[in-house]
């Protein structure tokens, strides 16, 4: 048996021909199965020994089939490799790479200016309670200046934030009383705005927040005016206004020259030179002291300025809402060489 089944191995073809084979000794009703079936009319004396040959020459016939089946899969695989010939020297199939959009590109900047005075970059939800996003600054419930940022509610406790100034907040208390405290939030906030040329329902800002010993009112204008400088060129000047928000006194709102936009169309620049991009002010002590500081020993500043105006200044870009369709055409001019 076990010379034939050999035998019929060296000549038996590819796929069904082996299956078959395989069936025809080892399957259930094979040759093989059927001898260990019949064992039980042997003598005790001959069953061990019939029982060790049938194993010795299922296993010699199960090698056998391995080996013929490992030889067809090898013979498979050379002739598929001889088909397939690549010419390495065929030209490589482009892919496409994105740019970096001009808001994430401003962002960057900004955090090696501010990391590179020591500051450093911090973070918050863009869902925020009420209670971080106004009242922490001194901005009660029904306070009249809760109409300057006209908000998107969730619920009666939770908006969408309408500034980063919560993050003064939460990363005072964080820092538990510590100073010197130094850090940029930059990311998302949304107002009820009417979308329009320089208005959006949903843009970037930064903020910034310096808290320690004797911090004045210097210190802000020396730390925007070196951002100002760093951003767009040794010659810009900053203009500083006054202004009010509840939660820094005093407060300010600082300009920039339009030294970047030339051209009729220009609307962003107005007729003055001047443009209005950020607000700040020094911490208002009540705020300092809702967060675990003690305005008689700390002092500070924070101000938070619009990514998108910054953006549109640096590269004369006349429509904020070409940040947020995703014309590839736009964003293209973008690379970075
Ligand atoms: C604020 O949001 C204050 N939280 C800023 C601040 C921080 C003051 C810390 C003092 C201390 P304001 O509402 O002015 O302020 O917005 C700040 C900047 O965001 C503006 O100067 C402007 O550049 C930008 N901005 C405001 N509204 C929009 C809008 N709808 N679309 C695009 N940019 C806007």
């Amino acid at each position: 048996l076990k010379e034939n089944a050999l035998a019929l191995l060296k000549q038996v073809g590819e796929g069904q021909e082996l299956q078959d084979l395989r069936v025809k000794y080892l399957g259930k009703k094979g040759e093989l199965t059927e001898i260990l079936r019949g064992m039980g009319g042997l003598s005790a004396e001959e069953r061990p020994k019939i029982g060790q040959l049938v194993n010795e020459v299922r296993q010699v016939i199960e090698e056998a089939i391995l080996s013929k089946q490992q030889e067809f899969e090898a013979r498979v695989l050379e002739a598929k490799l001889n088909k397939q010939t690549i010419d390495v020297t065929l030209p490589g199939r482009p892919v496409p790479t994105g740019t970096m959009h001009p808001l994430s590109r401003i962002i960057e900047e900004l955090e090696d200016i501010f990391i590179g005075l020591g500051y450093e970059v911090a973070e918050g939800p863009e869902v925020e309670l009420d209670h971080f996003n106004f009242e922490m600054l001194n901005l009660p419930k029904g306070h009249p200046a809760r109409d300057m940022q006209d908000s998107f509610y969730i619920t009666e406790e939770l908006l969408l934030r309408t500034h980063t100034s919560p993050v003064q907040a939460r990363t005072m208390l964080k820092k538990e009383g510590k100073t010197p405290l130094k850090i940029i939030c930059p990311g998302k906030v949304y107002r009820r705005d009417d979308d329009d040329a320089t208005h959006s329902h949903q843009f970037t800002q930064i903020e910034g927040l310096v808290v320690g010993k004797d911090i004045s009112m210097s210190d802000l204008k020396g730390t925007l005016l070196t951002f100002a400088k760093q951003m767009f060129g040794e010659d810009q000047q900053i203009r500083l206004r006054p202004s009010f928000f509840p939660f820094t006194e005093p407060s300010v709102e600082v300009d920039i020259q339009c030294v970047i936009c030339h051209g009729e169309g220009c609307r962003i620049c107005k007729q003055t030179g001047w443009i209005e991009i950020l607000g700040a002010g020094m911490v208002h002590p009540r705020v300092l002291e809702m967060a675990g500081y003690n305005p008689q020993e700390v002092s500070g500043f924070a101000f938070g300025m619009g990514v998108e105006r910054i953006a549109m200044l640096k590269y004369g870009i006349e429509d904020i809402r070409n940040f947020y369709t995703n014309d590839v055409r736009f964003l293209r001019q973008f690379n970075r060489s």
